[in-house]
């Protein structure tokens, strides 16, 4: 039997982690959570800042891989907001809930029913601690956000957004259309790019 490459999945949301194990199903994917690794505040100014930050701090715990994501939610008309903050758009530990009605009082208060919107996804695999050229991907998904909610399936915003040229919102797919279409899909397959190329030229750090 062929030995999976571990990968400790650098997050604390569960349906981050469902959808990297759907994505990455070549590899063993392990929670931060069961290995007992508390995440650090983000302070990054960038996606890519948190989400390298995610994965040093899971590195450094476990001596492990280690997969960063940090993705948010922009929407133009808002200044870009939720973007960084989407995570604790409502306030500092809102839930899925409670950051969706907070997005539609602020549609609402434009006057807006929808709005052109994109999802971001940073993803950085940190191979080890002195690794100084960790592995970086971004996808972003096009679409548009509408005060109507609908459907049970995803997390976070995914019952408001509408992908571009659908009348279904992600949360009304199924989580393997969603995973194959999302930024966090697309990203993911940028990044399975980089992991085979860098496996196949460099055997001693090969994944
Ligand atoms: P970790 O930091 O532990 O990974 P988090 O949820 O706090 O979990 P982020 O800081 O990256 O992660 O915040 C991302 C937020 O953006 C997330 O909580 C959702 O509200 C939203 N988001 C990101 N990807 C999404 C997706 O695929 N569908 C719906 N909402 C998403």
């Amino acid at each position: 039997m062929v030995n999976q490459t571990t990968i400790v999945a650098a997050t604390s949301n569960p349906g981050k982690l469902k959808e990297f194990e759907l994505l990455l199903p070549n590899f063993k994917i392990i929670s931060q959570s069961s290995l007992g690794i508390v995440p650090k505040e983000e302070l990054g100014e960038t996606f890519f800042e948190n989400s390298l930050h995610k994965a040093r701090v899971a590195n450094a715990a476990s001596g492990m891989t280690s997969l960063g994501d940090d993705s948010g939610l922009i929407v133009p008309a808002l200044n870009n907001l939720p973007g960084l903050r989407s995570a604790r758009y409502a306030h500092e530990n809102a839930t899925d809930e409670e950051n969706r009605q907070h997005l539609k009082n602020e549609l609402k208060k434009l006057e807006l029913n929808q709005s052109k919107a994109y999802f971001v996804c940073v993803l950085v695999l940190l191979r080890d601690s002195a690794d100084p050229f960790p592995l970086i991907a971004t996808g972003l998904f096009e679409g548009v956000v509408k005060t109507t909610m609908r459907g049970k399936n995803g997390f976070g915003y995914d019952p408001m957004f509408y992908p571009k040229n659908s009348n279904v919102s992600l949360a009304e797919m199924d989580e393997n259309e969603k995973a194959l279409l999302s930024h966090r899909g697309i990203a993911m397959q940028i990044l399975k790019t980089k992991i085979e190329r860098f496996s196949s030229n460099d055997k001693t750090h090969s994944l």
